[in-house]
């Protein structure tokens, strides 16, 4: 077999991906990178739905490794969407040449490590084996699609999507019968642009969702221009703050305000849109009798918003608030007023099976000439799962991390039993509670710096240490659950895909406080990791 022998293979070219390629070059090291899609972008490659937008605000959703790239960068509104998003990465990609280092079009199937030469085989998709000394995933931890299996699917007659697979081309939905299956941050932001255009809407709801109007601007030119002298602030703010943005958490509990006062700084939140409300207070996630206030507030919000009292009672969720991912949303609630609008409860009319022509529920079928189904991912381990990742003895990492309480990291970035392989926004990190770019940023140049070290010091493998890992897991478990995060079913949870066992694998003691103990590892002369030399086996 034809075998190429690099030293360093990448899994992924969206954003975590990307900038791993990049610094690697830097480094001059040799690299592969491949990539399943026919382009860069990683999710926001794959999720084209209508709406498609991020939830963190544009100016912090980017790079800042590079203060020439943010400064020629210029966002068009308060939240980047899905097209300009992509634009971006595929700005970044050609500004530093990286496209001609990934293979696209072209998924990675099998890793393993090689005990007898320290090296991992990489096999691909289309039959090419690639040697590498580090194995580095950049595969994203909500990128596995989840389409629930409903019965008769296969019989529809209708277009079906999924809202993470979402088609090149655009999508009419002009004058047909829509179904919407799920109702978290994809399907609220694309019900009400699919309403816009279908003749009739029918939203299949299992769990009703929090959501906080986004209030979303087109940024003014003056406001363009302030943020690029704004760089040295904001990139501060994203390597800093608990969430890799402007937010941090003031000292006001819930329950230090009056009610009038609360209100008004609730409101305020509410007005000001997006992600202020959960910054409002530093309780808001510990403390069950000040969530309920908060939730409250965003409860009588629906009910306020939506006229017909049946359906938004419907809408209304009873979790703690923000234990779900927080949602963000342009007119989201209001679309439930429009005459061609329904929603169904699954929980109480539930889908019995998807017949030729539409859904048919326990209550009756509704018609439909398009299903998509915006029903998240496998999230945190599906996408690592995808591949068949062996380590020391042929152990596969689903084997390993059999059910979720047996996820085990050290610090989410590397795994024992699995050398010189590094996970880029991996389970146990803090990552998806906050602004992914500025993770991914702190996660690279970790790995990096460790490489760099270890190959200065001739260290040729590093290895996560079980006993460090255990506690790291340990810890990470222990603040969950000091936490309401772990009181409501979620994606953060595994309990969104049948037959995942539970677990909470996510550090949420916030971004800075994990890059303070990243640095401590390292400062400690990578602590908690095995490192040797070969020839010292
Ligand atoms: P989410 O947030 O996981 O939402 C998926 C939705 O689909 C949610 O409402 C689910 O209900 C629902 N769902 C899942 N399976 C089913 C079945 N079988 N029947 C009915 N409804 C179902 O995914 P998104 O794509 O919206 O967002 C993912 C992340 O991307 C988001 O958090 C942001 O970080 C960006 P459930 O709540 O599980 O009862």
């Amino acid at each position: 077999m034809n075998r190429q022998d690099v030293d360093a293979v990448v899994v992924g070219a969206g954003f975590s991906g990307l900038y791993m390629l990049y610094r690697l070059r830097e480094a001059g090291m040799t690299t592969r990178a491949f990539e399943a899609a026919d382009g860069v972008g990683g999710v926001w490659y794959w999720n084209r739905y209508p709406g498609a937008r991020c939830d963190s605000e544009s100016i912090y959703y980017n790079y800042t490794f590079s203060k020439e790239l943010f400064e020629e960068w210029s966002w068009s509104s308060r939240y980047p969407e899905q097209p300009e998003i992509l634009d971006y990465l595929n700005h970044m990609a050609d500004k530093f040449e990286l496209k001609p280092h990934i293979t696209f079009n072209t998924k990675v199937m099998k890793a393993s490590f090689h005990e007898d030469e320290d090296r991992w085989y990489v096999d691909t998709e289309s039959g090419e084996q690639v040697r590498c000394k580090y194995f580095i995933t950049g595969v994203g931890c909500i990128s596995a699609a989840n389409v629930p299996d409903i019965p008769g699917l296969d019989r529809f007659e209708g277009e079906w999507y999924h809202t993470g697979h979402w088609p090149h081309e655009k999508v009419d939905f002009t004058g047909e019968r829509v179904g919407v299956v799920g109702t978290g941050s994809s399907g609220i932001q694309s019900i009400p642009v699919i309403a816009e255009e279908a003749e009739h809407l029918s939203v299949f709801q299992r769990t009703p969702q929090y959501s906080i109007p986004a209030n979303n601007y087109p940024y003014s030119e003056e406001f363009k221009k302030q943020v690029k002298n704004d760089y040295d602030t904001i990139r501060r703010q994203m390597r800093e703050s608990v969430a890799g943005l402007k937010f941090e958490y003031g000292d006001r509990c819930v329950l230090d305000d009056s009610p009038e006062k609360r209100y008004e700084r609730l409101q305020d939140g509410w007005d000001k849109g997006g992600w202020h409300i959960l910054f409002t207070y530093n309780d808001l996630l510990t403390n069950e009798e000040g969530n309920e206030k908060v939730a409250s507030f965003v409860q009588d919000k629906i009910k306020e918003i939506v006229d017909d009292p049946d359906t938004a009672e419907k809408l209304t969720p009873d979790h703690y608030y923000g234990t779900k991912r927080a949602i963000v949303d342009t007119n989201y609630f209001e679309t439930y007023n429009l005459p061609h609008v329904t929603l169904v409860d699954v929980k109480e009319s539930p889908i019995q099976e998807i017949t030729e022509t539409g859904v048919k529920t326990s209550e009756g079928e509704y018609p439909l000439d398009a299903l998509v189904f915006a029903t998240g991912f496998d999230g945190m381990t599906g996408s690592l799962f995808k591949m068949d990742i062996r380590g020391r003895r042929d152990l596969s990492l689903k084997d390993k991390w059999k059910d979720g309480e047996a996820v085990r990291t050290y610090l989410g970035l590397a795994t024992a039993e699995f050398p010189n392989m590094f996970m880029l926004t991996g389970p146990e990190s803090p990552s998806v509670l906050g602004n992914m770019p500025a993770a991914i940023e702190q996660h690279v140049e970790w790995v990096m710096d460790c490489i760099e070290d270890s190959e200065e010091e001739g260290v040729s493998v590093i290895e996560a240490e079980e006993e460090a890992e255990v506690e790291w897991s340990a810890h990470c478990r222990e603040m969950a659950e000091s936490t309401l995060y772990i009181k409501t079913d979620s994606w953060y949870t595994g309990a969104n895909i049948e037959g995942k066992a539970k677990g909470f694998p996510i550090y949420v003691g916030g971004y800075g406080p994990y890059r303070t103990i990243c640095d401590e590892v390292r400062e400690k002369n990578y602590e908690g990791f095995h490192r040797y030399q070969r020839e010292e086996l």
